[in-house]
């Protein structure tokens, strides 16, 4: 059987476990359940990091010894991994007695390979990060460039590893091997920080108390920062070449956002070539939550509030919206509009709508699932559709893709609304037959959506088997490679609404981040005659430019498919001509003609605009141009 060993960073215990923590736990734990619904034998390690001047700094403010303050702290992690159902394997804590005898063993090897020598060390040290900055990494404030705080001037006598040696040997395996790191963008960062020339790394403090004895110098401490990578072998019996370790080693990802890769795609294959063991297969650095542009942490203090999510949306929506919103390997910037608006579009309407309707008419017309028996070529396509919306998805999980895979279960969810609309299934009640038809494809894609959303949201994927008569068990990826998975004649379950929609309004208005002035009250309520005197159509820039002496203006002309308008955008602070061409957006087609700086405006696009903030009002999926928006 194939294995699959994925592993998250083991998060400090210095703070309790925030929203930053929780994305790439998920995002970890939905490749873990991925894999293992492939039925591969799957090892899912997470865990926490607890030695170091930071944590022993935390535990003195509380006036209680580290070890009693980490005692504290890892339960508030893995409560959390079981609040958020996370399947991890093991939890390796870095104060077991485990990861002790792993870390003995590693670094009397790593001393043996005679990469390890004696040095003085001075450098600026962000206490937050446990780690040096050269003067050029701080900038001209002097602070560390992640938490904005000041670092201190350190000098001390300790080990190093001649990091240097092992240069050359990075740069050919990145070259080798793009996969190592991903996505693209930080193997071409890692790339020019090898070429720009390494420096030998110091491994040990003799000024920090809390931490690991070096086996060959028991007065110095091993730097946190080497301990910890380590953790990704001592969790799996390293010390004993234990069976986890020849069965999984060497991992096939390891997870994390992109402000620690460097330790691990330079500093921890160099150790693993020092000691002789194979490398990870990849190290997958994925972008920063933030909030107003700053990553999320304790130390910045924007943390989100996951309770409450979790409570008013549900837990599996929580897990959902993490994964689909941003764009897995780039920043993503929260707000709890952008959660509210993506649970009401994607859940409560395409997927719980979809549920609900085809169950209402199965019941209302039927007495238990009915045989296909009346095939039309539309079902074909729908079968066809099934099938290689498998195939992507694999491809796209294989490429940690996540939000994108989410993407393409979604278009098999819409298309199955669209073959509701187009077959007019709640017409056929005169050819039963037909019918059935219809709505048994119906209830088997969801089947098949069902499976496709397992790792992603198990909980929902459970709730919908079991309104579909079916139980879970069973329900893997291989089940999707075969169109009929469902038998006719199963029992009609009641329909129980899984998203109930939410009001984005009212949402506490500090979270919404809307303007009171947005606000719909019962005074300024329109009648729908109203909405319907506007003409909107979808139109296509087909063309840009900046209108001469206006920072502001930009001239278009935008194609509705059969005529061209010429209009005249305030726009010109937000996109710059080049970004807007091909962009299909809406604009209110029957607006009386107007001249703006001389030149003729036909026509006015539709675009949210907040205080300086100015978004285009563009189209979900292509549709002809000229399109009418109603
Ligand atoms: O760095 N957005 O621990 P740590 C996305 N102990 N991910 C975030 C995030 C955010 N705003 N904030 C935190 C350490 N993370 C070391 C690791 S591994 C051998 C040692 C996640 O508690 C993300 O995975 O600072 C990031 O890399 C990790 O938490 C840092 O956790």
């Amino acid at each position: 059987m194939s294995t699959f060993y994925i592993t998250t960073p083991i998060y400090y215990v210095n703070a309790e476990p925030h929203i930053g923590h929780a994305y790439t736990t998920i995002a970890a734990d939905v490749l873990a359940r991925y894999h293992r619904l492939k039925g591969e034998s799957v090892l899912f390690l997470t865990g926490v990091d607890e030695h170091g001047a930071n944590i022993q700094k935390v535990a003195d403010e509380k006036g209680i010894p580290p070890q009693e303050y980490c005692d504290q702290i890892a339960p508030t992690f893995t409560k959390l991994w079981q609040k958020l159902n996370i399947s991890n394997d093991d939890f390796i804590r870095t104060t077991s007695d485990l990861h002790k005898a792993g870390i003995a063993k590693f670094f009397t090897k790593l001393y043996e390979s005679g990469d390890i020598y004696r040095g003085k060390y001075e450098g600026h040290y962000c206490q937050p990060c446990e780690r040096f900055y050269t003067e050029k990494e701080l900038g001209e404030s002097g602070t560390c460039p992640i938490h904005k705080l000041s670092v201190e001037k350190v000098v001390e006598e300790n080990y190093f590893f001649a990091l240097t040696k092992y240069q050359d040997q990075l740069i050919d395996l990145i070259q080798s091997n793009p996969s190592f790191i991903e996505p693209a963008s930080r193997r071409n960062e890692i790339m020019s920080v090898l070429t720009s020339g390494l420096q030998d790394i110091s491994i040990s403090r003799s000024s920090v108390d809390w931490g690991i004895p070096l086996p060959f110098d028991p007065d110095q401490n091993i730097y946190v920062w080497t301990e910890a990578l380590v953790n990704y072998i001592t969790a799996l019996d390293y010390h004993v070449d234990g069976e986890k370790f020849r069965r999984f080693w060497p991992a096939n990802v390891h997870m994390m956002a992109k402000e620690i890769t460097r330790f691990h795609v330079i500093i921890w294959p160099a150790m693993l070539m020092a000691v002789g063991l194979p490398l990870p297969q990849q190290i997958f650095a994925h972008g920063w939550l933030t909030k107003d542009g700053d990553k999320i942490s304790k130390t910045l203090g924007n943390v989100i509030d996951m309770d409450e999510l979790i409570e008013e949306f549900g837990l599996d929506p929580f897990r959902y919206f993490f994964m689909r919103e941003f764009s897995f390997g780039n920043d993503g910037n929260y707000t709890q509009q952008r959660f509210v608006t993506r649970y009401n579009s994607d859940l409560a309407n395409d997927l719980g709508n979809l549920l609900n309707r085809v169950l209402g008419l199965l019941s209302k017309n039927f007495e238990v699932l009915p045989d296909p028996i009346q095939p039309d070529a539309i079902d074909e396509e729908i079968k066809q559709m099934a099938l290689e919306t498998a195939e992507k998805l694999d491809q796209l999980m294989n490429q940690t893709a996540l939000d994108v895979a989410l993407e393409t279960v979604w278009e098999f969810v819409r298309r199955i609304n669209r073959y509701i609309q187009q077959t007019k299934v709640w017409s056929l009640k005169d050819d039963p037959s037909r019918m059935g038809t219809i709505l048994y494809n119906a209830m088997e894609a969801l089947r098949v959506i069902s499976v496709f959303l397992t790792p992603f949201m198990p909980q929902v994927a459970a709730k919908i088997q079991s309104q579909l008569g079916i139980e879970a068990k069973g329900q893997d990826l291989d089940s999707v490679q075969e169109w009929g998975g469902l038998a006719g004649g199963l029992p009609i379950a009641k329909g129980i609404p899984l998203f109930p929609k939410k009001d984005q309004n009212r949402m506490p208005q500090k979270e919404t981040g809307l303007d009171s002035s947005t606000d719909a009250t019962v005074d300024n309520l329109i009648t729908i005659d109203q909405v319907q005197d506007l003409e909107l159509r979808v139109g296509q820039i087909v063309s840009a430019e900046l209108v001469p002496d206006s920072e502001r203006l930009l001239k278009l002309i935008v194609d509705l498919g059969n005529e061209q308008r010429q209009i005249v955008a305030g726009i010109a602070r937000t996109y710059a001509p080049q970004d807007v061409i091909g962009k299909q957006a809406v604009l209110v087609a029957n607006l009386q003609p107007a001249k703006i700086r001389g030149i003729e405006s036909q026509g006015m696009l539709l675009a949210a605009v907040r205080k300086k903030q100015l978004s285009l009002v563009t189209v979900d999926q292509a549709i002809p141009n000229g399109t009418l928006v109603s």
